[in-house]
């Protein structure tokens, strides 16, 4: 074969097969999930003065882009990028944060170039914006919330390999239609369920109904399913939520005083969570201020201090049917609130409120 003839030969081959196999590079590269990472501060975007100070930082000061460079494995994971919602410490979250923060993550979800989407957050509140996010996304796509223990700078840090798993679980197709999800520590849990429950270790969140898979070296690995209702199977859209209701919680224990019920009631409250001892029981003196105020309009909603792994029954320490009380089932306190608090956005109804305990 002439060699003029070679040339055109192998030009004929081998540039389609060039083309080929960069096409295929590309492909590969769209192959892969895209997340958006949603920051909102925390300790995850915390910084100590010294690499020892591992409980003593400053929660919220390392900007979204920052937290990506910190991880460049997240790109073998997922195409990513940031969005800085806010950068505080999760204790100072209001409603109004919450509202706008889940508006957000609710039009990304929309978006067809949107597959995932990462919450990095403070641990503080962790568990009550994940059950809002929970309540009232409408989406099937994985929404993952994260958070740390230690800041950046502190040794044996964790809050890059709990975002670099984060985003593995946001970027993957088996992380759809479970809800809301929380990876913290190589777990995978259920935004509904899981709470801090240790406030100064690496291994601070817990569900008590179990964990709901593991996420190793970037796969994530299931074992159960949420039974509850969530995002696509929800009755609460945020799209249709002005405001949430107001409603505040109450703590019991012994010798306590009615004051703070008396002072809800002065704000306003729609519905107050009483935060009980053991089985959600009421001190007999705090019984009549509960249904004065329940006379006045005020749901009454029975929680328990005690969680982990139990529930209030209905009617057991109190007759909640006769009083017209609502029990919170398993959730803890600042959950119910959560959950009351979105509630009644729909209904003033005790019957309704009831029926919803039990299904979200
Ligand atoms: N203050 C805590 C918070 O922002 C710090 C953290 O643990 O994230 O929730």
């Amino acid at each position: 074969m002439h060699t003029l003839d070679l040339t055109r030969w192998l030009a004929g081959r081998a540039l389609p097969l060039l083309a080929a196999l960069t096409l295929s590079g590309a492909a590969l590269a769209d192959a892969k999930s895209n997340v958006v990472i949603l920051a909102t501060g925390g300790t995850i975007a915390g910084a100590g003065a010294t690499a020892a100070a591992s409980a003593t930082y400053q929660a919220a000061k390392v900007p979204v882009d920052k937290l990506i460079a910190g991880v460049p494995e997240l790109a073998d994971v997922a195409n990513v990028r940031g969005e800085q919602v806010f950068q505080i410490a999760s204790e100072s979250f209001t409603n109004e944060q919450l509202m706008t923060l889940g508006k957000r993550v609710a039009a990304l979800a929309k978006q067809e170039d949107v597959d995932g989407i990462v919450i990095t957050h403070g641990t503080d509140t962790l568990e009550e914006t994940a059950f809002f996010l929970n309540l009232v996304v409408r989406t099937d796509k994985p929404i993952v919330v994260v958070g740390s223990m230690r800041p950046g700078t502190a040794l044996s840090a964790d809050g890059m390999l709990n975002l670099y798993d984060a985003v593995a679980v946001a970027a993957a197709k088996d992380a759809r239609s479970k809800g809301v999800l929380v990876a913290m520590n190589d777990e995978i849990q259920s935004g509904r369920d899981v709470t801090k429950a240790i406030n100064i270790r690496t291994e601070a969140f817990k569900s008590p109904w179990g964990a709901l898979g593991m996420v190793v070296e970037g796969k994530s690995y299931w074992f159960r399913a949420p039974v509850k209702r969530h995002t696509m199977n929800s009755e609460f859209d945020i799209e249709k939520i002005e405001k949430l209701a107001p409603v505040e919680v109450a703590y019991g224990y012994g010798n306590m005083s009615p004051s703070a019920y008396r002072a809800f009631e002065k704000d306003g409250v729609k519905a107050i969570i009483h935060a009980g001892t053991g089985n959600g029981s009421v001190a007999k003196h705090i019984v009549p201020v509960l249904q004065d105020l329940r006379g006045k309009g005020v749901q009454v909603i029975r929680s328990a201090r005690v969680t982990g792994g139990g529930f209030v029954l209905r009617n057991a320490e109190q007759p909640d049917d006769k009083y017209d009380w609502v029990v919170a089932h398993d959730l803890n306190p600042q959950k119910a609130r959560i959950l009351a608090a979105v509630a009644l956005t729909r209904t003033q109804d005790s019957k309704e409120l009831q029926r919803i305990f039990w299904e979200y």
